[in-house]
């Protein structure tokens, strides 16, 4: 395939995911928020489609908008999420004739570009690059919505992930990863974000880190060793927000007895099992149990050394939203990075101890929105993607950021120790 066919296919993969997610919905399902920290999913939809008109018919093709009357409505920056529902939105069908309309144009724009393309974006695929990513990312968030619907909520019927493999149940708890120089970053990557660049030499003192994710049975540990109780296993800031947020437990955790838990997961009332990795906790649940472990979160520095050669495949990886939840540790051992450790990529974002900021030479491409303005302490970096995340947006040096208190994404943490 050459770059333009393989641009198409990208295309039409993410959108059939982004339809397939919807299809089940009803009107009403697609238009109204089913969380004030979430767009209606419409929104999403739509807003992927002005992105594309943005980008690939506007930006790369110099043609004219499918429709730039939309572009307020659909700009993330204009109107912050908990106002999005009361917009004059398009309606489902509305929308979906918006986004195929912008998509023939965008096919038609890409095929009348000369192959040799002269223009720098698309011949390194960036553009392209970022409007698949924009709608992969789109997806997971779509999905952090669906699973904040409410009863009976969204119910799909994914396959079972892997199980775990015996010689990988085994393993040391973490591993020691030696010191020294690395390549943090990529200038190589075509797909990297502005944020992920420019690559340059970090220096690290050893440390050791998790082999896995901290799992549920492990999570619960804490839970019943008085971890929500204590203040002191949280800073001032968390144990405050602990207290007013009414945390007790993960998000959609609910206790059935004095050491049983069950979890709502996509409408599905289960029990929760032990050895998956724990999600929908907020970094500073994060922080307070590896705080009570005796440990501390892995700086983003360190994870990155870590998941040196882990493999972002669907095959190595619990990645792509198909089963709609993390696989249990020890499922993916082919998936290790070169030190041994298991589950970086995929299965649960991964909680860091880091604040978001522009690497040392930082330049914003194609626009600040999409890393800079976010740049700062008020933000924390996850690394690694999830079980939701599709593998064109997952490799070691992504990195995605949240506030410390959020717990709708699907995230979980390891924990790490200085030598
Ligand atoms: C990288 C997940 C924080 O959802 O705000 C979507 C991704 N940027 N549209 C977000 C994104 C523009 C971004 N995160
Ligand atoms: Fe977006």
């Amino acid at each position: 395939m050459d770059l333009k066919e393989q641009a198409a296919a990208d295309l039409l993969e993410v959108r059939r995911r982004s339809l397939e997610l919807l299809d089940p919905l009803s009107d009403h399902d697609l238009v109204r928020q089913h969380s004030r920290l979430m767009s209606p999913l419409a929104w999403d939809l739509a807003h992927v489609g002005n992105y594309e008109d943005l980008w690939l018919i506007r930006a790369a093709g110099g043609r004219e908008g499918v429709d730039p009357s939309l572009d307020g409505m659909y700009d993330a920056f204009r109107h912050p999420r908990p106002n999005r529902p009361s917009l004059p939105l398009l309606s489902p069908s509305e929308t979906r004739h918006y986004v195929a309309e912008v998509r023939s144009r965008a096919l038609d724009v890409l095929s009348s570009l000369p192959l040799e393309s002269p223009w720098p974006l698309l011949a390194d695929g960036f553009v392209v690059g970022l409007v698949v990513q924009h709608e992969h990312q789109h997806g997971e968030t779509m999905l952090a919505t669906l699973q904040l619907m409410a009863e009976p909520g969204y119910r799909p019927d994914g396959p079972t992930p892997p199980r775990p493999v015996a010689s990988a149940t085994v393993l040391p708890a973490e591993r020691l990863i030696p010191g020294g120089p690395f390549v943090m970053g990529t200038d190589q990557d075509p797909r990297a974000y502005d944020n992920e660049r420019p690559a340059h030499v970090v220096d690290v003192a050893p440390f050791w880190i998790d082999t896995f994710p901290v799992t549920n049975r492990q999570y619960a540990e804490f839970i019943d060793d008085g971890g929500y109780s204590s203040p002191r296993f949280w800073t001032a800031e968390g144990w405050e927000w602990r207290q007013s947020a009414g945390l007790e437990h993960p998000e959609f955790w609910r206790r059935d007895g004095e050491r049983s838990w069950s979890r709502v997961r996509f409408g599905w009332v289960e029990e929760v099992p032990p050895d998956e990795p724990v999600q929908h906790v907020c970094w500073h649940e994060a922080d307070a149990y590896a705080r009570w472990a005796g440990k501390r979160l892995p700086t983003e520095v360190e994870w990155e050394k870590a998941a040196g050669g882990a493999a972002p495949s669907k095959e190595r990886a619990n990645l792509g939203g198909e089963f709609y939840r993390p696989a249990a540790v020890g499922s993916y051992p082919e998936g290790a990075s070169r030190w041994g450790v298991h589950q970086l990529i995929g299965d649960v974002w991964e909680w860091t101890a880091s604040d978001f900021r522009g690497y040392s030479g930082f330049a914003s491409f194609p626009y600040r929105e999409y890393s800079e303005v976010f740049f700062g302490s008020d933000y924390k970096v996850l690394r690694g993607g999830s079980w939701a995340t599709h593998p064109a947006v997952a490799r070691v040096t992504f990195r995605n950021w949240d506030y410390p208190i959020r717990r709708q994404i699907f995230a979980g943490f390891r924990c790490a120790r200085s030598e």
